[in-house]
């Protein structure tokens, strides 16, 4: 299959690529290096030493003896979108070429309107580039689990039959996003959801949880093929930063109460889910969601996972809850359907404890990389628009 990758020199889209390639898949990539430069400008950078694109070419057609077909440039430039699409012809579209901070999209004005901007903007390019140049093809657009929120009933896959002055109809369910970020999924979510019903577009949209890892096996051992690992206070998600702490002895950091419940997956697991839904795509016209996860876990549950592991390598590891720079629940009822992948042929990996292992191996190489930046992992940005450094509870 003809697949294009938007956003394919990001931590999931990288990986994708080859992950694609090593099961014959023929892979198109297009990127602007943004996320390069918004880790750069909150003061950080990848523990995973990450190399030019041009290497990554190289090394690519090393190792999967085909190319990737890269081209350069913003989804905001429609007339960019439009020549990509018109050169490649895709039969699937992977977008994941959007800013994936929630933090980063609290910092300020500014930062909000840009997240907003370059997210709806760039879906609202694709969706018309689709239409008029390949209106059977499938999009595959990466949402967030966090469009739900969290709701005190149980979350469908997108939609809910609900009965209302006796009659009935199916639904989206509500989405209650609680960053400018997840807001911006959601937005990206009801327009895709319109294009697939005007213009009888196919699209899956998934809800994917907080992922996870350092790895796919596709990587090999050659570093010129490694993701980036971020683990900075808007890049890196919980589980990766708490693993970034235990491997340079700073305390893993819950949130507040640390009680916060959300889905988690490892990036070899993403991988195979974004796959298995290229592989399987909707009907035309169809607009369908995936909730896509592994296992539920709260927050303090996962800091004890990595400091158990860590602790088996012989590594010292602490846990001290900090001030929750972000306005959430800290305890709630949390229970997301996730069913369709499964009865799609997902494989769920469920060795949590196996993965964290791998991922601070990786990670030990690269300590002194974290050590540099260590000064990143203290969140200042808070939900009220404020800039301060959080400080432990206890
Ligand atoms: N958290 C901590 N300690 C930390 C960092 C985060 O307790 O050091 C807490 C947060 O307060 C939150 C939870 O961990 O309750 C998850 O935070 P996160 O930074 O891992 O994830 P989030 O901001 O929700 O965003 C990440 C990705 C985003 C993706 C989302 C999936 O950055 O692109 O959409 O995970 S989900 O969380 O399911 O919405």
């Amino acid at each position: 299959m003809r697949v294009l990758i938007a956003g394919v020199d990001g931590y999931l889209g990288w990986s994708l690529a080859m992950y694609l390639a090593a099961r014959g898949h023929e892979v198109y990539g297009l990127d602007n290096y943004m996320r390069r430069d918004w880790v750069a400008e909150v003061g950080s950078q990848s523990a995973t030493p990450i190399r030019r694109m041009t290497e990554r070419l190289e090394a690519f057609r090393d190792r999967f003896g085909t190319n990737l077909n890269f081209r350069r440039g913003d989804l905001r430039d429609y007339n960019f979108v439009w020549n990509v699409f018109r050169t490649f012809e895709p039969e699937a579209v992977v977008h994941l070429a959007e800013m994936p901070s929630a933090p980063y999209s609290m910092m300020d004005v500014h930062h909000a309107v840009f997240t907003q901007t370059n997210n709806i903007v760039g879906t609202l390019h694709i969706l018309h580039a689709m239409r008029d140049i390949c209106p059977d093809a499938h999009l595959v657009k990466l949402g967030t689990m966090g469009e739900y929120g969290t709701p005190e009933i149980d979350i469908p896959e997108g939609f809910f039959t609900i009965e209302f002055r006796g009659r009935k109809a199916t639904l989206p369910f509500p989405r209650q996003a609680s960053s400018w970020y997840h807001q911006s999924k959601v937005h990206d979510s009801h327009n895709v959801m319109m294009a697939c019903q005007l213009w009888g577009l196919r699209s899956t949209d998934i809800m994917q949880g907080v992922v996870y890892g350092t790895r796919i096996d596709e990587m090999g051992d050659d570093e010129r093929l490694f993701t980036r690992f971020d683990f900075d206070q808007c890049f890196g998600t919980a589980i990766n930063r708490f693993c970034a702490q235990a491997v340079i002895g700073h305390p893993l950091s819950p949130y507040g109460k640390g009680h916060q419940k959300r889905g988690f997956l490892p990036l070899r697991d993403s991988m195979q889910c974004l796959t298995i839904a290229l592989e399987n795509p909707p009907a035309k016209g169809e607009y369908r969601v995936f909730n896509q996860f592994e296992e539920v876990y709260d927050l303090t549950e996962v800091a004890l996972k990595v400091k158990k592991v860590a602790e088996n390598m012989g590594l010292h590891v602490t846990i001290r809850n900090t001030e929750n720079p972000r306005m959430e629940l800290e305890e709630h009822y949390y229970n997301p359907d996730h069913q369709k992948l499964l009865e799609l042929g997902y494989k769920p990996t469920h060795n949590m404890e196996r993965e964290l292992e791998i991922m601070l191996t990786d990670l030990l190489k690269y300590k002194h990389r974290i050590e540099a930046r260590r000064y990143a992992l203290i969140p200042d940005i808070r939900w009220d628009g404020t800039r301060k450094k959080v400080r432990f509870l206890d």
